[in-house]
């Protein structure tokens, strides 16, 4: 009971957090998403191919959240885009204080999209809110398409869901139907993109998502 109330207040005062964050972002009209996936689907795969695709027309950054060292940063930064590294130090999530501290490094006002790429795993970062406006669900094929039922508090969470690594299809068992149909279960209407990161399969898909978003956050019609 006591470790229940404990869990409650802590959820309580990201909330609060979040909130606030959420009132900064709308400010600026910056497009924030929150990406959450297991270790190694690949979402600084898809950071580094949104920023070198989109860099010069979209105006992006990134904060990277793991447990551990700033690769994920530098790679991103490769990329040509600004990355701020968070380490959470054995921590499982990024908070909504943490993403306020990083925001110290960051001009919101000289941004349209900010992308938050959270810890690798599918438990604990889904209950975090960061003020986000979506969150972006990556999988890739590797990890069996049953993970829909097992996982579904991310699947509620996700705005879309991208599927990682098609170019292995062949070598799995990966049935991207029985993926779908299990996910509508969940969440009914929850849009769903096949890529691929290294061979740069699908990703049109992908950056059209992301500009309708956008579009809708600043306020423009389609
Ligand atoms: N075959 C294949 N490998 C990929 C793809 N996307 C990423 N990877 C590889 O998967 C590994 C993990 O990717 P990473 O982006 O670091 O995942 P993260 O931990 O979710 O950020 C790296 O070795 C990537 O090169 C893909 O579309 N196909
Ligand atoms: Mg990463």
């Amino acid at each position: 009971m006591k470790r229940l109330r404990a869990t409650q207040r802590v959820l309580s005062s990201n909330d609060t957090a979040a909130a606030a964050l959420r009132r900064r972002f709308a400010e600026h009209k910056v497009l924030v998403l929150n990406l959450l996936s297991s270790p190694g689907s690949g979402k600084t795969s898809l950071l580094e191919r949104t920023a070198a695709a989109r860099r010069d027309t979209v105006r992006m950054a990134v904060i990277e959240g793991d447990l551990q060292t700033d690769r994920d940063a530098e790679r991103v930064r490769r990329a040509g885009v600004q990355a701020v590294q968070i380490n959470t130090d054995g921590g499982c999530h990024l908070s909504a204080d943490m993403v306020a501290a990083a925001l110290a490094e960051i001009d919101l006002s000289a941004l349209d999209v900010l992308f938050i790429e959270n810890v690798g795993n599918l438990v604990c970062p889904a209950a975090f809110d960061l003020g986000e406006d979506a969150a972006v669900l990556l999988f890739s094929v590797t990890e069996g398409d049953d993970k829909p039922g097992k996982y579904p508090t991310a699947f509620l969470k996700a705005d879309v869901v991208v599927v990682n690594k098609v170019d292995l299809v062949p070598y799995t068992n990966f049935d991207t139907e029985r993926f779908r149909q299990d996910m509508q279960k969940i969440k009914s209407g929850l849009p769903l993109l096949a890529v691929s990161c290294t061979q740069g399969l699908g990703l049109e898909d992908w950056y059209g998502w992301l500009e309708d978003r956008l579009r809708a956050k600043k306020g423009l019609a389609r």
